[in-house]
């Protein structure tokens, strides 16, 4: 069986984290997710990743350590999640986004999370640098 993997990154830069707003499908638009998508075949997750951030955001990125766990997501897929830093570009919601907003310390509560993303925000907020 193929993995069914949807990949995000949790960005750094400079002390905040990123978080995006999708604008689709209906059912997700307005609510907020770490940045990402499906693995493709032949791709590893942190590749895919890259790919991702590059296409959504048009930032080149680094990842740096996966975030424990998985989630379930509908159709099978599961969500595995990376930090990642913040290389060159300035992120842009190019696609499948309709605003980025960067949250320093204390502001990952202000947006309306996805509830399979709220684990891994949890968990990149204690590894954010002074958080
Ligand atoms: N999630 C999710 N959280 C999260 C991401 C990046 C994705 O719950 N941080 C879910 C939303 C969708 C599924 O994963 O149910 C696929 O994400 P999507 O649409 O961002 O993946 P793409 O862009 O690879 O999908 P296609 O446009 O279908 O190729």
């Amino acid at each position: 069986m193929t993995d069914r993997v949807v990949v995000a990154g949790a960005v750094y830069d400079r002390g905040r984290l990123l978080a995006a707003r999708r604008s689709a499908p209906p059912e997700l638009a307005g609510r907020w997710e770490l940045p990402g998508g499906k693995v493709e075949p032949g791709e590893s997750g942190e590749q895919a990743l890259v790919r991702e951030l590059r296409e959504e955001l048009g930032v080149e990125t680094e990842p740096l350590e996966r975030i424990p766990g998985e989630w379930p997501l509908p159709r099978g897929y599961v969500l595995r999640v990376w930090t990642a830093r913040l290389v060159s570009g300035v992120p842009a919601p190019l696609q499948d986004h309709d605003e980025l907003r960067w949250l320093g310390p204390g502001e990952s509560g202000t947006v309306d999370w996805l509830e399979q993303d709220l684990s891994a925000v949890a968990e990149a907020v204690r590894r954010l640098p002074g958080g």
